[in-house]
């Protein structure tokens, strides 16, 4: 594809350090020994063989995880480079224990390279027991071992040892993750196969095999996806409803290489995602403000020479024209650079210049053609700039008065400090235990406010809908911070009243429900409440004991409850609470009040969208899949106090 005429080899890999750091510090090159860490050993690996395919040597890709926890992966590639290296060692020695080894600097040997990624063959040798690379090249079969980075296999006058004859090319790896550097050593297939999914969207004539054979019966699946990104868009929209045709074009500037698929769907969001080198940037960057720039003022021009903007109305905003859009705009870079927080943000302004130049140019040559789709997507900027003009009234109205009523605050009882940092709220389901909690609370610093039923679905409900809720106009104007979505940021968490946040509803499925649709809102509009630790979920007790003699004691969950009953054979008599409403006021205080004595999880969610995991986060099954990832991160989430 694009270094057929630049001949590379052993001279063109540099050497730039030693192993040793990466086993003193992993999670500097992994970024952690959790099982993420673990997982990106394998898409180090994985990402290697893609740049051969990129490079139009590779069709297929097999990963395999094996029996023994090891994994194994095979490409039909050219095959690592066998021949002698200047160091006087085979340029595979040189490739596996060397840092940065590998050619993805030199740009001239190697146009596309995955930027941070596929340079980590070493680093992966460097955290396994053990590795063993099988390189089919020239007829012979090499074979190489590592044990913990350092090479175990003598050379024949520096050469591999030729280990068999064998008609075709490709390189195979199988390594066992070293104990010694990771927490965790079993790799957690879903992620696995969601990334190695993701990886045939973006590549849709790699052909990826994957084989889980620890389970019984072994597990295999085929990820071709000759589709490419429309197919992704396709797969993103499955369960929406969708308002245009996906809409693919793809183009080259200034030597980028520039592929957009995109499609409207009837949701009140937009989704749109960015890849540089087929690497997901989670934090956007210079080539998503070039597409949405241009696309901007596209659409502003068209809407415009339609009619539909009369010459006093003000153009449409981004989010207006975004509205609904899924997007995937993949970018192939030969000198990618990342920034921020997780170096996931692409950095480079030629991107940027690339993207609106072919967006531009291809988007115009499909609109021309394509009027009615035009339409439709300006219909969709239409109804989001008359959401948004709505939205921003209520808002001043929300929040302009923002002196505390305790009339307009409905059944918020407040509590009588200000200081912010001693103060709690407690989210209570249901009018009987709002009232229980009222009576029980410490007044000066807890604040009950009861809501009722099932609050909307935020995923679903347009936010003129949400805020039109008086539940929840009520708590965020208790919450004193406003809210942020789309269109700007209204959100300052530096006004919260409250230090803690604690829903508490039952420990049933209706409560779950409830906690679910909090979670969901607070992610949604004031994702700090929950990045900065203030929103926590209670914990109140499943059971009440009452030993024939001693004391009785509350029990919180099952375990509690058989540990119990091991130590007390039959003596007690058990109370088992059914909801929060069961409790009388000093109960409650007692259980679920009580800074003392309560139990309670803060609400977690370490990585809103965890970059290995996009594709089954955002496309989900049935149930709508962010809201199960919250309810899972709030289940996992650590018990505190
Ligand atoms: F990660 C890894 F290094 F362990 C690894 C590399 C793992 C797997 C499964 C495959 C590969 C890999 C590397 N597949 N194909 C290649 N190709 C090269 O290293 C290669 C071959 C020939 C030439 C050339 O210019 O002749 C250049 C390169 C980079």
């Amino acid at each position: 594809m694009t270094n057929s005429d630049t001949q590379y080899s052993a001279q063109n890999i540099r050497i730039l350090e030693g192993l040793e750091a990466v086993r003193a510090r992993p999670g500097m090159y992994i970024g952690s020994v959790s099982t993420r860490g673990l997982n990106h050993l394998i898409y180090e690996i994985v990402d290697n063989a893609v740049d051969e395919h990129l490079a139009g040597y590779c069709t297929e890709i097999r990963v395999t995880l094996e029996t023994d926890g090891s994994c194994t992966v095979t490409d039909n590639g050219r095959g690592i480079p066998v021949d002698m290296h200047e160091k006087g060692v085979s340029a595979e020695r040189v490739v596996f224990t060397t840092l940065h080894a590998g050619g993805k600097f030199d740009n001239e040997a190697y146009k596309t390279s995955g930027g941070l990624h596929g340079v980590g063959s070493s680093v992966v040798n460097a955290l396994s027991e053990r590795m063993t690379v099988r390189i089919c090249s020239g007829g012979n079969i090499y074979e190489d071992r590592y044990e913990r980075g350092e090479p175990v296999m003598d050379l024949v006058n520096g050469l591999l040892p030729v280990v068999g004859r064998a008609k075709g090319t490709g390189t195979t790896i199988n390594f066992l993750p070293d104990p010694e550097i990771f927490e965790k050593t079993r790799f957690k297939e879903d992620d696995i196969k969601s990334r190695l999914h993701e990886t045939a969207y973006l590549n849709p004539e790699l052909t990826i095999y994957y084989k889980d054979l620890r389970i019984e019966p072994a597990q295999e699946e085929t990820f071709s996806e000759p589709d490419g990104i429309a197919g992704f868009i396709r797969a993103l929209n499955k369960t929406k409803e969708a308002v245009t045709d996906v809409i693919t074009f793809h183009g080259n500037a200034d030597g980028i290489e520039v592929d957009v698929a995109l499609q409207y769907v009837n949701e009140f969001h937009e989704n749109v995602l960015g890849f540089c080198n087929n690497i997901y940037n989670a934090e956007g960057g210079t080539h998503l403000t070039g597409f949405k720039s241009v696309f901007t003022q596209v659409i502003n021009n068209y809407a415009r020479s339609l009619g539909t903007l009369k010459e006093k109305d003000a153009n449409f905003n981004g989010a207006d024209i975004r509205n609904g859009m899924t997007a995937v705009i993949s970018i192939k870079h030969p000198d990618p650079r990342f920034e921020g927080q997780t170096k996931t943000k692409l950095d480079n302004q030629d991107a940027a210049k690339a993207v609106s130049q072919v967006t531009g140019e291809e988007i115009v040559r499909y609109f021309d053609r394509n009027l009615e789709t035009l339409k439709a997507v300006i219909d969709c900027a239409e109804k989001a700039a008359k959401i948004r003009k709505k939205e921003e009234q209520i808002k001043t109205n929300l929040i302009k008065p923002q002196k505390f009523s305790f009339d307009s605050n409905g059944k918020l009882a407040n509590c009588t400090s200000r200081d912010a940092s001693k103060c709690e709220i407690f989210i209570v389901e249901g009018d009987s235990a709002g009232g229980s909690a009222k009576m029980a609370r410490d007044r000066m610093y807890q604040a009950i406010l009861p809501i009722r039923g099932k609050i909307l679905n935020v995923e679903k409900a347009s936010i003129d809908k949400i805020l039109a809720n008086a539940e929840i106009k009520t708590m965020i104007n208790a919450f004193g911070c406003g809210f942020s979505e789309g269109y700007g940021n209204d959100f300052d968490i530096s006004k919260l009243r409250y230090d803690k946040i604690i829903i508490m509803a039952d420990a049933d499925v209706d409560g779950a429900h409830i906690s679910t649709l909090l979670l969901t809102l607070f992610y949604r509009f004031m994702p700090d409440l929950i990045y900065e630790g203030h929103v926590y979920v209670a914990m109140p007790p499943l059971y009440k004991v009452l030993p024939k003699k001693g004391e009785e004691e509350y029990l919180y969950d099952d375990y509690a409850l058989a540990r119990y009953r091991k130590n007390h054979k039959g003596d007690f008599t058990l109370q088992r609470y059914k909801g929060l409403g069961e409790m009388d006021a000093e109960q409650l205080w007692e259980t679920t009040l009580d800074p003392a004595r309560r139990k309670m999880k803060q609400v977690q969610i370490e990585d809103a969208i965890n970059a290995s995991s996009i594709t089954e986060l955002l496309m989900g099954s049935e149930v709508p899949p962010r809201r199960n990832f919250i309810h899972d991160h709030a289940a996992d989430a650590q018990l505190d106090i």
